[in-house]
């Protein structure tokens, strides 16, 4: 908003002519979309105008791609996720389209300031975290490698909860981003699928004698089709995500209304328009299950009706259908989607089991994000059997045949077939949409080298052991547009400015600042930047916290979803500690830090609530305390988005990213900062490995146990207490917390904190203490000498060129999906 907007980057020279051509744009659709003039329009006006010009100009690339893919004819990718944490869309389209200086300047010339208009957005935040940004992610590498993909999806009413803190604690409030209208979607009302459920199956003889199946459903729902163009690099191809919105086939019951009962009248409605009323929170209640497995089954099945129906329109021959598309399931959430494309192969399309079945493998595959048990989707039997019975026929069918086929090539260990069953049953029969996932996959990847392994050695390993091939390693990417060019216009600018703009086409050229690394004019100018953005920051937390933040500090942050696993407790304890002894060497000489928070709790996670109130607590006796000499100061930023993440980002010296070892399947986060040239301290978990070998381990703050020494930790039983013994500075930290320092109003508030963290330290916080701190000592040596810090920081920029999104899509598109890319 407050900063120069960096040199045009790799963007079309803002000529007159396009600068008036573009104010007309803006103009036309202020008047007759959003139907006011220049003196009553409000500033969300000149957003919606401003955006519908934009998008009129992303629509006959739209258009001619669209036509592209049906001439050529090409393996179609269809990505079904869940999840599209997909943030703002003004800067994204502009940047893609090359168009931002000459929107700005056609905006000023109609008086209205672009930085102050982009503000105005709301985020689409259509997920949770990780999993939902990789997918945004992906969808912006398809488009631009121009491979010809459509991303399905729900169009929830109401994305991720907005966050508010209240003394301290965590409040959720329902998000509305819909509530002005949606510039950038384009509602399909006449592409509507039925989405049945329910009800029971007939046998029936057809005219050859075979039995047929026939689904008698006992409900019908509609899913109505919203699409938004995806527009990549360069404006050369744009995609198309496709989200579904549930309604009842009839709007209301007119019988029920003349009868008087208006709520009667619209019950079905209500019913089915719940299914896309709100993105469900990472953690489930059993209350919310049956909702959540309705979710699953409807936007599968529409999905799948859409894609074959398309298919059915260029090919004709549904036999031809894994040569013709690839549908990647972004973990196992659309995983029902494979026994309901059997269902439409066999029951509608009327193949052989055998055939049906090699087509679905040769189609699918699937990803998985994962290892922890309690996210390892799993469905009550007697669940599906009511809501999707002639899908449960089709499980157990397809269990058997392949439990038969093992026993005959000669495996009978009850154990290994117990595992390798689509039924657990151990408490309760389950489905394990894991496996189900997996046996109709022909790949199945992970999500970075270390999660790959450890995918191989638990969730798969019966399976991996059968099946030697299936399992392959896709690291994770994440797109440059938007998490440098976009969000990093200082930087941006002053790499096109050094190495040249093509950097944006091909990350690769970003090794060519390797050379730069030590060069005392490049590294001030490259401290510059972060300089500019650090004060951005600085004056953005003073606006949302009141606190005041010295740019000149070391802004060290851990921003992501609050999770025991992710030990933003660690980051805390190590915050505390450090406030001790700056208060207990009032003459030393610290570096000045300012410890950044931001992430979201799932509603219902208790614990999680409670380090996000510990973190705020702490902060505000941290901030407050005049002993520090301004050496500490620690701010929670509330409702992190993917709008924030922009801003911070950035403005980051020190990354945290530190799981315990083997928990975290990638991060992504990690990626974007290295970008930023923001050093990692982490652990060995994840990306953080791959990042750690790229960047090399001078340039990387590596500390604690392995994936390998954890489990055996785990396996010998953990005593935290002997570690916190052997580290009084641990101990004290804690001490301060069980006594209620940061609490004094309610001194009990922590001691379960405490306790657990004592006793049982399942994520071993208390074994990694010491060597965190180590690890946070070597920081602020190398922080202290500012020329060997710029040196690294510039040397993470150089050399994380390959965890790019593009990257990451183009080994999918190669080994996965078989289909060629630009
Ligand atoms: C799900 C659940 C559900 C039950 C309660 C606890 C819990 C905790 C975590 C999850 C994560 C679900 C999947 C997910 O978002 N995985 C993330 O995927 C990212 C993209 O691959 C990856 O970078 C993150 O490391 C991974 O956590």
């Amino acid at each position: 908003m407050d900063l120069p907007h960096s040199t045009a980057i790799a963007t079309t020279t803002a000529s007159d002519a396009l600068v008036r051509e573009l104010s007309a744009d803006v103009l036309r659709r202020l008047t007759y979309t959003v139907g006011k003039d220049v003196a009553s329009a409000s500033p969300r006006d000149w957003f919606i105008a401003a955006s519908l010009a934009t998008r009129d100009r992303i629509v006959e690339p739209w258009l001619a791609s669209n036509k592209r893919n049906y001439q050529q004819d090409r393996r179609r990718v269809y990505y079904l996720s869940l999840e599209f944490l997909v943030g703002r869309l003004l800067i994204d389209g502009l940047t893609n389209l090359g168009l931002t200086e000459a929107m700005r300047a056609a905006l000023k010339d109609l008086g209205v300031d672009l930085d102050a208009m982009r503000e105005l957005e709301p985020d689409a935040a259509l997920g949770n975290g990780g999993l939902g940004r990789l997918a945004a992610c992906f969808m912006d590498s398809m488009a631009t490698l121009e491979i010809a993909a459509v991303g399905y999806g729900i169009r929830y009413d109401h994305g991720l909860f907005r966050q508010t803190i209240k003394d301290g604690w965590q409040h959720e409030y329902p998000e509305d981003w819909l509530a002005f209208g949606n510039p950038w979607e384009f509602p399909r009302p006449e592409i509507v699928y039925d989405i049945c459920f329910g009800g029971h199956v007939e046998g029936a003889r057809l005219a050859d004698g075979a039995l047929a199946h026939v689904w008698r459903p006992a409900e019908t729902v509609e899913a109505v089709a919203y699409d938004t163009p995806v527009v990549g690099w360069r404006g050369k191809h744009v995609n198309t995500l496709r989200l579904w919105s549930a309604r009842a086939p009839d709007p209301l019951r007119l019988d029920a209304f003349n009868a008087g009962d208006y709520l009667g009248a619209q019950a079905d409605q209500m019913r089915a328009e719940s299914i896309s009323k709100v993105l469900y929170p990472s953690d489930s209640t059993p209350a919310g299950q049956e909702l959540r497995l309705r979710q699953e089954y409807f936007f599968a099945s529409a999905s799948l009706q859409d894609l074959i129906r398309r298919h059915m329109k260029q090919t004709g021959d549904i036999r031809k259908l894994a040569s013709k598309v690839a549908i990647q399931l972004n973990d196992t959430h659309p995983a029902i989607g494979v026994a309901e494309l059997m269902r439409l192969l066999v029951d509608v399309h009327g193949l052989e089991w055998k055939e049906a079945w090699e087509i679905t493998q040769a189609t699918f595959s699937y990803t998985n994000h994962t290892l922890l048990p309690e996210a390892l989707e799993s469905w009550p039997v007697a669940l599906m059997e009511r809501l999707l019975p002639r899908h449960m026929q089709i499980i157990y069918l397809v269990n058997a045949l392949h439990l038969d086929r093992l026993r005959d090539s000669g495996v009978h260990d009850a154990g290994v077939l117990a595992n390798v069953s689509l039924i657990d049953e151990h408490s309760g029969r389950h489905v394990r949409m894991g496996n189900l996932a997996f046996l109709g996959s022909h790949k199945i990847n992970g999500v970075s080298a270390l999660h790959t392994q450890l995918v191989k050695e638990t969730v798969f390993r019966d399976y991996h052991k059968l099946y030697p091939r299936r399992i392959v390693n896709k690291t994770n990417g994440v797109t440059f547009r938007r998490w440098l060019l976009e969000a990093n216009p200082p930087l941006a600018g002053l790499l096109a400015q050094t190495i040249g703009p093509r950097v944006f086409d091909d990350p690769a050229h970003l090794s060519e600042l390797e050379r730069y690394a030590d060069d005392a004019d490049f590294q001030q100018r490259f401290a510059a930047a972060k300089r500019a953005n650090k004060e951005r920051l600085a004056r953005l937390v003073f606006e949302r916290v009141d606190a005041k933040v010295d740019a000149n500090a070391l802004f060290d942050v851990q921003i992501k979803r609050i999770h025991e696993y992710k030990r933003q407790l660690l980051n805390v304890l190590h915050t505390i500690a450090l406030y001790q002894d700056i208060k207990a060497q009032p003459s030393r000489a610290f570096v000045p830090r300012v410890k950044i928070f931001a992430g979201k709790a799932a509603a219902s996670y208790h614990q999680a609530k409670l380090i996000i109130k510990l973190a705020n607590d702490v902060a505000r006796v941290v901030n407050a305390d005049e002993d520090l000499r301004g050496l500490l100061k620690v701010v929670f930023l509330p409702n992190y988005n993917v709008s924030l993440a922009e801003r911070i980002i950035p403005a980051a010296d020190l990354s945290e990213q530190i799981s315990t070892a083997g928990m975290e399947a990638s991060g992504t986060g990690n990626m974007k900062f290295a970008l930023n040239g923001a050093l990692t301290i982490g652990t060995l978990d994840g990306a953080n490995v791959e990042i750690k070998e790229r960047v090399g381990d001078e340039n990387i703050f590596i500390f604690g146990l392995t994936a390998a020494e954890v489990e055996h930790s785990r396996a010998k039983g953990i005593d935290a207490r002997e570690a916190i013994e052997a580290s009084p500075r641990l101990g004290e930290a804690l001490q301060a917390v069980a006594m209620g320092v940061f609490s004094p109003d309610d001194r009990n508030r922590y001691a379960q904190l405490v306790d657990a963290l004592t006793y049982y330290d399942h994520f071993l916080i208390s074994k990694d203490f010491e060597s965190y701190w180590d690890a946070q000592e070597a920081v602020d040596a190398r922080w202290r000498d500012q020329k060997a810090w710029r040196r690294a920081t510039i040397l993470n920029t150089a050399r994380v060129a390959w965890f790019s999104s593009d990257r990451a899509i183009r080994e999918y598109a190669e080994e996965i999906w078989n289909t060629p890319v630009a």
